[in-house]
């Protein structure tokens, strides 16, 4: 029996030593470690990421650290959620194939997944930051979020399959505290690791901090992400765990993933574009950004509705499990009963929806972790009536979601806030 060595973080000068011998690694770049290149390129809050490159290609390995890589070993946080990762991946990829980095190998003592290096792939944020229109991340995004959130669930699954990965994901208990608190509630009180675009939005940050309704709207949610174990959710479905290209989109980092609310992935990615819409007059220097603002809220639209036609389809060919069962409806020609079920399942997902990303605007403003849309606005005036909008128009998306009818209305609010002058 092969002896299981404890942990330890990799480095860029350790790796080839600690790696060389790995098959599955040998196999992809080469045998000969001399000639290994090793950089540490992650820029994630959580995780060392080397990409190594050898004589016939290159590969990525990704290790969790003991701890959270944005605060320090003061924010202990298990390892274990490589192994949510590597599950997670393995069943997107069967649920949406091609959707995901292919997996090269995985080591559970040490915490690392080996995986396909993609390239030329950037990461969607940057992109988005950069001003560049990619034509099909709305359908890609839109098909990966259908597929797996329909074939995670019990519309789909065998009810003892589902209950098994429900059981088996439930332990992934830490990252899921990470989301409870640092989404829903931190952003709505004075919590120690928040900060803000200060003196700038302390105005408006108090009074959101005070709005009894924002508040009770977030619990709510709050309540719905912890109780609803809906779907296998992908858990951090942001615009930084995307990689794209002009063509290609692949979703990476589901480390986050549990069974969930079907909404959550959907509004925390459709906040994301609405975050960039907010925060693209703060990179204006080399030019205007009008069609880059109407690219993203065309996105939106067009994200809802590839993800609103490939669930139906789904819907309507593989709702095999034991929810809506077609016993009820079709089977007795009552093709009708499982369109209105239909229906209610996605104006529940809509509404929701809303609610989710209402709340993703606000914590990356309010709380701990920031995103580089709004972070890389050098000027803090700027920055701040960028956040400052972005913040009202989540504070009104989550508060009304139940009176929101349409993408185009979300849009259109967006539009016109965006159209505001100041603070
Ligand atoms: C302490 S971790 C902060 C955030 O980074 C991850 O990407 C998640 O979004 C998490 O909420
Ligand atoms: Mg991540």
């Amino acid at each position: 029996m092969t002896e299981k060595l404890p942990f330890e973080a990799l480095s860029v000068e350790t790796l080839a030593v600690r790696l060389g011998d790995n098959d599955a690694l040998c196999a992809k770049i080469g045998k000969d470690t001399t000639c290994w290149k090793v950089r540490e390129v992650g820029d994630g809050n959580l995780n060392l990421v080397f990409i190594v490159e050898g004589a016939s290609g290159a590969a990525v390995v990704k290790q969790a650290l003991p701890y959270v890589r944005l605060v320090g070993d003061s924010w202990p946080l298990p390892l274990k959620r490589s192994f949510f990762e590597y599950h997670a991946l393995t069943r997107q990829e069967a649920r949406a194939p091609g959707s995901v980095p292919a997996i090269h190998h995985f080591d559970e003592g040490q915490a690392l997944i080996i995986m396909e290096y993609l390239s030329p792939h950037i990461i969607l944020r940057r992109a988005l930051i950069e001003g560049r229109q990619l034509p099909n991340i709305a359908r890609d995004i839109g098909l990966f979020m259908a597929r797996t959130l329909f074939r995670g669930s019990d519309l789909h699954m065998a009810a003892k399959d589902r209950k098994a990965d429900l059981a088996l994901f439930a332990d992934n208990v830490e990252l899921c505290d990470i989301t409870e608190s640092l989404v829903f509630s931190d952003p709505y009180f004075d919590a120690k690791m928040n900060r803000h675009t200060s003196p700038q939005l302390d105005g408006l940050v108090a009074d959101l901090r005070a709005d009894r309704d924002l508040k009770v709207e977030a619990q709510r949610l709050k309540h719905l992400f912890a109780a609803n174990a809906e779907t296998l959710l992908h858990g951090d479905l942001h615009s930084g765990s995307i990689m794209v290209t002009d063509r290609e989109t692949r979703m990476i980092d589901p480390e986050f993933a549990f069974y969930g609310p079907m909404a959550f992935d959907v509004g925390m990615l459709l906040a994301n574009f609405w975050m960039s819409f907010f925060s693209q007059r703060g990179h204006e220097q080399t030019g205007k950004r009008d069609a880059m603002r109407a690219y993203l809220l065309g996105v939106t639209a067009e994200t809802w509705s590839v993800f609103r036609a490939e669930f139906s389809h789904l819907w309507r060919t593989e709702r095999t499990g034991m929810l809506y069962q077609k016993s009820l409806f079709e089977d007795q020609g009552d093709r009708l009963g499982a369109e209105q079920a239909l229906d209610h399942v996605l104006h529940q997902i809509w509404t929701d929806l809303l609610g989710f990303a209402g709340i993703e605007v606000h914590r990356r403003i309010l709380g701990l972790a920031h995103n580089a849309d709004f972070e890389t606005i050098a000027d803090e005036d700027l920055r701040a009536s960028c956040e400052a909008k972005a913040l009202k128009f989540g504070r009104h998306i989550a508060v009304n979601r139940r009176h929101i009818h349409s993408i185009d209305e979300v849009n259109n609010l967006a539009a016109l806030i965006e159209q505001e002058s100041s603070i």
